[in-house]
């Protein structure tokens, strides 16, 4: 008699991007994905400080623009989120950051097509007051607020002890100009997803408001590991 094993489970890697203005709360939403989906979080700017901190090839071209509130060119984005994304093969995984022009999406469309694109939409005057209260675990990418979301100690990162900094490209001089880069280069980025089809934009002005709304939305397509 012919018996019938269980059927093949087909598991397919669940990728999103998230997409925002700086400050508009990318880093915050993902520790809630992570934390709550249990994706891998790979975050373009935490990769970036790192080399930038130890002082590597990629670190030193890359602080020029950070610094100045200016993209990294594309095709060293490109290379480098290339490179990290081969280490998650098999992973459900979460892009913060990248990409962040319509020619990086276009590429990573190419090699990897995501599944769901989260675009954040947080007035700008909202975000500019954020950004003065944000402290930074470099190490981890762990983000505090002075008032939002504060550290058990000041200027200590929770879970290591270690001290937390305030980000170079945190002052309001290079945030407004972060903040003109990004206005001329989001368009086209929106754009693109929205064509393909798998954009999907929340409004809101506190990462608590949208929180619950992003969280609607994956469990949809994703199983939660906690429930909200
Ligand atoms: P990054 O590191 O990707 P940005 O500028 O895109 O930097 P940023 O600043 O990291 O984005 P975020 O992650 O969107 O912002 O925001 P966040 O950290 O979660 O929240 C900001 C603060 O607000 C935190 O302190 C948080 O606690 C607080 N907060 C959150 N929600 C609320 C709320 O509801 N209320 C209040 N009061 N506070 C809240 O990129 C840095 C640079 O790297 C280069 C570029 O030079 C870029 O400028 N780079 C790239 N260049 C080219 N291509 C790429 N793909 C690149 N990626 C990075
Ligand atoms: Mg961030």
């Amino acid at each position: 008699m012919y018996v019938r094993s269980d059927p093949i489970m087909i598991s397919k890697v669940f990728k999103a991007v998230i997409l925002g203005a700086p400050g508009s709360g990318k880093g915050t939403i993902s520790e809630r994905i992570v934390r709550d989906f249990g994706l891998a979080h790979l975050a373009s700017g935490d990769l970036l400080r790192s080399h930038v901190s130890k002082q590597t090839a990629l670190g030193k071209e890359a602080k020029k623009y950070i610094e100045n509130g200016q993209l990294v060119p594309d095709v060293l984005m490109v290379d480098l989120i290339s490179e990290e994304l081969k280490k998650l093969q098999g992973s459900n995984w979460l892009l913060d950051g990248f990409p962040r022009t319509a020619s990086q999406a276009k590429t990573l469309h190419g090699k990897q097509p995501v599944d769901v694109v989260i675009n954040l939409d947080v007035p700008a005057e909202v975000i500019v007051d954020r950004i003065k209260g944000r402290w930074t675990h470099l190490a981890s990418g762990r983000i505090y607020h002075t008032e939002f979301n504060p550290p058990k100690k000041a200027g200590i990162d929770d879970v290591t002890g270690e001290p937390l900094i305030q980000r170079a490209d945190d002052n309001p001089e290079t945030v407004r100009k972060r903040l003109e880069t990004y206005a001329a280069t989001m368009a086209p980025l929106v754009e693109f997803y929205k064509s393909v089809g798998i954009l999907e934009t929340f409004p809101g002005r506190e990462t608590n408001q949208i929180w619950p709304k992003v969280y609607d939305f994956l469990s949809v397509r994703i199983k939660p590991k906690t429930m909200v």
